[in-house]
């Protein structure tokens, strides 16, 4: 890191010995996975530089936001609309998930059989590591699973500043009409805590800065069907966390310099792996920093990861948010209308999701799909055998993976994965 950060990170009452210990596991992961990959595009360097400041010059920038009478808003879900916490002039911040964390202290609130997600959720607060989440002027939660919905009655009584986002579980006009509801409330909130209201033109502009950050990953997502592969899965995958925390006008314009240089790369026919390098899809629960052991795996088995059907890929950016209306509540219906589209496993029944794998696996030349659930996560496992079903009619090879975020079983998943790829050659 270029500075010292330990005093802000003391102003923000983090356990300094244990995030120390983080940020050295953090760091050591990060050169081992990430630094190790040949022929890495020149614009990962950016990326790279992101990392090495995560829990430093983006939350320096982050105060010096709050300082200048901006809020911070956290997220730990998609439909947590960005729209509108950019109409207010917030910040907001995708609370990353993806590491296991004081877990003695987490299972004394959370039974042990709870996903590591929720759990990881969790650590962070407990162990007072996580620097977004001590900046945050409000916390979004979101009744989606059963999991979340019920934890959030519990992390209501750590943090002071969480806010809860009902959801619907059907694709109904009644599913419809309580998300729209939902996000006004939500919209008066932000403006209650910003002091700003937010009319039609402030709301375009929030549209018109998430969906050019969306539109850029689209560009990745399209380059990344070339052979060879322009961009390894892991850097891919590494962008589309970096989505959540970064500047999002500075992350576009980053993230668009990086598809320049794959263009050319593809013209070149440079790639990070060979043509012809066995090429797989990942489909299933989201995997948020620095949850990389699976895409870690599977590259290191021989394949190139070529998408990701998840929320930190695909399903958080395929669809952009319609910005032709002229006022405030059509712009609110076409912001519903979007999140709505989402195809989250917490809805029933669910079928656009085994289209969307489909379709994604032809745009994107995949040979195989992996489908990644978490432990104890109901909603994607259940659909995971649906999911196969239907790709296996279609002669799409899928397995079908259960794992956590510790490395315990790091060697019998590279052993299945290895096979998988085997049979994708
Ligand atoms: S839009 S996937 S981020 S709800 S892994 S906590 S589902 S038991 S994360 Fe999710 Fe929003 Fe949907 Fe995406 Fe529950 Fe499963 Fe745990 Fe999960």
């Amino acid at each position: 890191m270029s500075e010292d950060y330990r005093s802000m990170w003391t102003g923000l009452g983090l356990d300094l010995a244990a995030h120390d210990a983080l940020l050295n596991v953090l760091g050591q992961g990060y050169g081992q996975l990430f630094m190790s990959q040949k022929n890495r595009p020149a614009g990962m360097g950016y990326f790279d530089f992101v990392m090495s400041e995560v829990h430093g010059l983006r939350v320096k920038e982050l105060l010096d936001a709050k300082a200048a009478g901006r809020k911070v808003i956290g997220a730990f879900c998609l439909f947590v609309p960005e729209e509108i916490v950019l109409a207010a002039d917030g910040v907001m911040v995708g609370l990353c998930t993806g590491a296991d964390f004081a877990t003695e202290k987490v299972e004394e609130l959370l039974p042990r059989n709870t996903c590591a997600l929720i759990k990881s959720m969790f650590g962070f607060k407990l162990g007072r590591v996580c620097p977004y989440l001590e900046s945050c002027d409000m916390i979004v939660g979101e009744n989606t699973c059963d999991g979340k919905k019920k934890a959030y009655e519990t992390f209501s009584k750590l943090v002071k500043n969480l806010y809860v986002m009902d959801m619907p579980q059907m694709k109904s006009a009644q599913g419809s009409e309580l998300l729209k509801a939902e996000y006004y409330r939500f919209l008066k909130t932000v403006e209650e805590l910003t002091g700003v209201k937010i009319d039609a033109a402030r709301l375009k502009k929030g549209i018109t800065i998430a969906n050019n950050k969306r539109k850029a990953v689209q560009r990745v997502a399209r380059l990344r069907a070339a052979d060879p592969a322009p961009i390894s899965g892991l850097d891919a995958l590494l962008i589309n966390q970096v989505f959540f925390y970064d500047d999002p006008v500075r992350f576009t314009d980053s993230v668009n310099a990086i598809c320049d240089e794959l263009e050319t790369r593809i013209a070149k026919k440079e790639g990070v792996f060979a043509a012809g390098t066995p090429r797989v899809l990942m489909a299933g629960c989201p995997m948020a920093v620095p949850n990389w052991k699976v895409p870690a795996i599977v590259e290191g088995s021989g394949a190139v990861i070529v998408g990701e059907e998840s929320c930190i890929g695909e399903r958080g950016t395929r669809n952009l948010v319609d910005d032709s209306a002229k006022d405030l509540s059509g712009l609110m219906d076409a912001i519903t209308e979007r999140y709505f589209a989402i195809d989250c496993a917490i809805f029933t029944p669910n079928p656009e999701r085994a289209n969307h794998i489909l379709e994604m696996k032809d745009q994107c030349h995949a040979d195989g799909v992996i489908h990644y659930g978490l432990q104890f996560c109901t909603p994607y496992l259940m659909e995971a055998i649906p999911v196969e079903k239907k790709l296996n009619a279609k002669n799409v090879p899928v397995m079908r993976l259960e794992t956590d975020y510790s490395s315990e079983d790091a060697g019998q998943l590279k052993t299945r994965v290895e096979a998988f790829v085997e049979l994708l050659k």
